[in-house]
C-alpha cells in the first residue's frame, strides 16, 4: 500500500478524514491478510477443461474478507459453479501464491514445466479491484511467460502501474472505472497489446457524485461525506453485477468451446 500512500500524498484535495478511513482500510501487512497455499480450495491438478476465476482484493484487506465485493462476487460465483468451476481470491499482495498455485494445477506431469497442452487445459478468468485490477493484469502478463491463455481480465477501478496494457495472452479484457474529483480514480482506459490477439470488450465509466452507495460494509470513517468515489464503486451491486454477468458469460463460452471443438 505504500504506492497508493505516496499516489495520496500528491493529492490537493482536503480529505484528511478520508485518508485516515483509508489507513484502515490499508493496515499495515499481517501475515492473516495473506492467503497461504492451504487457503486455496480448488484441487491441484486441476480437471482438464474446467474453469478457475481468480479475484484480488485492493489495499492490505484481508484475501477473505467477506465484505468485500472481490470476496462476495467470489462467494456467489462458487454458489452456482458447477463441479468444474473454481473460484479463489486473493489479496493483490498475494499475486506469487496464485501464479504458483496456478503452475502446480496445471503440471499435470509433475515434471515442473507447462508444456502446450497443459498450459491450455484450463480456462482461466483474472479479475480484481484497485490494486487487485492492476494484480489481475500482472498476473496475465506473468502467465504470458509460460505460454498460458487467459480467457478473460476484469479490473474495477484499477490502480496501478501497467495496468493499462492488457497482454497478448489475455483473450477478452473489461475495465470498470470512475473519474469523479478526488484522489484516487481508476485507470479510465486499456488497450490491447496486440489487438489481434486481445478483444477489449468495454471501458464502462461510472459516476457517484450524486449517487448514494450503501457503504455498511466499510470501516465507519470511511463512509459519510468524505466517502470516496472509489470506496462507492467497491460496494456498487451495479458494478458487481455487470462484473458477474461478464464472468458468468465467459464460463458459458468456455464450457461451449470445449462441447464444440476443441478447448481453444
Ligand atoms: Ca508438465
Amino acid at each position: 500500500m505504500t504506492s497508493s500512500v505516496s499516489l495520496i500524498s500528491r493529492a490537493v484535495f482536503p480529505w484528511t478524514a478520508a485518508l485516515a478511513a483509508l489507513a484502515l482500510l490499508a493496515a499495515p501487512c499481517a501475515a492473516e491478510k495473506r492467503i497461504r497455499r492451504a487457503g486455496i480450495v480448488a484441487p491441484a491438478p486441476l480437471p482438464e477443461g474446467s474453469v478457475l476465476v481468480a479475484g484480488f482484493l485492493g489495499a492490505w484487506e484481508r484475501w477473505d474478507n467477506p465484505k468485500r465485493s472481490v470476496r462476495k462476487l467470489a462467494l456467489r460465483l462458487r454458489e452456482g459453479a458447477g463441479p468444474d468451476v473454481f473460484v479463489e481470491t486473493a489479496g493483490n499482495h498475494s499475486r506469487a501464491t496464485i501464479r504458483k498455485f496456478i503452475h502446480e494445477a496445471l503440471d499435470r506431469n509433475r515434471d515442473g514445466k507447462l508444456d502446450e497442452a497443459e498450459a491450455r487445459s484450463v480456462g482461466i478468468i483474472l479479475y480484481g479491484q484497485s490494486f487487485g485490477g492492476a494484480a489481475a493484469v500482472r498476473l496475465a502478463r506473468e502467465l504470458k511467460k509460460w505460454n498460458v491463455p487467459v480467457c478473460l481480465t476484469v479490473q474495477v477501478d484499477s490502480i496501478g502501474r501497467g495496468d493499462h496494457l492488457i497482454p497478448s495472452n489475455v483473450k477478452r479484457a473489461v475495465n470498470f472505472y470512475q473519474r469523479d474529483p478526488g484522489p484516487v480514480r481508476g485507470q479510465p482506459r486499456i488497450r490491447a497489446e496486440d489487438a489481434s490477439k486481445t478483444e477489449i470488450l468495454a471501458n464502462i465509466r461510472h459516476f457517484y457524485v450524486l449517487r448514494d452507495v450503501d457503504m455498511s460494509g466499510y470501516p465507519r470513517a470511511a463512509r459519510g461525506i468524505m466517502t470516496l468515489s472509489h470506496w462507492k464503486m467497491d460496494n456498487d451491486p451495479m458494478v458487481w453485477a455487470e462484473v458477474e454477468g461478464f464472468i458468468r458469460a465467459e464460463i458459458v463460452r468456455w464450457q461451449a468451446e470445449r462441447i464444440t471443438g476443441g478447448i481453444r
